[in-house]
């Protein structure tokens, strides 16, 4: 069956775009926590799901038989050879504070891999999207990654887990990379920290334990830019991965001294 990558592109933006203004218009002032999941620091918010939903229910009226992978629960194969791998709030901590970092995330997937993907940012008004092999875009406009620079001179994103483990390792990490590199940054959001690198907002991004969700449009939108991404890299007994993006040469540095950092 031919896939009309346009007709879902259309599709994820709008569902983006709707659930982006919903998010955005309609957080309760008293937000809080309505649930917990691996650690009593990682939240579910009552708009996490309600987005969630709204998101599914937009895709599903135009493609009822395609499947679902959703960070607050939702999964179905479905029977198009279409997945949609949807994070309703990355960056849910920001949400609940009320800070400009999240996003709503949407990637469409078949058995090639990912095939479109858009973040829509909704406080600063920015729409990032790519299709696969199409280039890489913010408001419609092309974008690009940064030229490779040395490890010293780069700008690095990073971001840390919800697990007091997690984070102690992610903390030596950071604490020998800190001297090794121009500076760090922390967004909140995977999602958001891959389309800064596609953007050459910052030179580079990495981060262990994040869920196919966090990364799926992220990557792509990062990788159609000119950035070379991973985002399964050193599987570990825990099922953790390790995400990074950065041009080609940066990418190859890092790679090396976070390897050497166990990161
Ligand atoms: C977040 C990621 C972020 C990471 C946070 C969290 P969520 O996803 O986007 O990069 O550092 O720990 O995993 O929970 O907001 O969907």
């Amino acid at each position: 069956m031919t896939i009309d990558t346009a007709e879902l592109l259309a599709i994820a933006r709008d569902a983006a775009r709707h659930t982006g203004g919903f998010l955005l218009h309609e957080r309760p002032a008293d937000l809080g926590v309505a649930a917990t999941k691996s650690s009593p620091t990682d939240v579910v918010t009552e708009m996490d799901t309600a987005a969630e939903k709204l998101i599914i229910e937009r895709i599903r009226a135009h493609r009822p038989h395609d499947g679902f992978l959703g960070e607050e629960g939702d999964a179905s194969e479905g029977s198009s050879g279409v997945r949609w791998v949807i994070d309703p709030i990355d960056g849910t901590v920001n949400y609940l504070y009320d800070l400009p970092g999240w996003c709503v995330s949407i990637a469409a997937e078949t058995a090639e891999g990912t095939l479109l993907g858009v973040v829509e940012v909704p406080v600063v008004g920015e729409t990032f999207h790519a299709v696969r092999d199409g280039g890489a875009f913010r408001n419609g406009k092309p974008i690009h990654c940064r030229p490779a620079v040395p490890a010293a001179r780069a700008l690095v994103a990073t971001g840390f887990g919800y697990t007091v483990e997690r984070r102690t390792r992610q903390a030596a990490a950071i604490a020998a990379l800190l001297p090794r590199v121009r500076d760090l940054r922390r967004a909140g959001s995977a999602a958001i920290d891959l389309c800064s690198v596609a953007a050459g907002r910052v030179d580079a991004y990495y981060e262990r334990g994040l869920n196919p969700w966090d990364v799926a449009a992220g990557a792509l939108i990062a990788r159609e830019a000119g950035a070379e991404v991973f985002v399964d890299l050193w599987p570990e007994a825990d099922g953790s991965t390790m995400c990074l993006a950065a041009p080609a040469g940066l990418r190859a540095e890092l790679q090396d001294a976070l390897v050497a950092l166990h990161a």
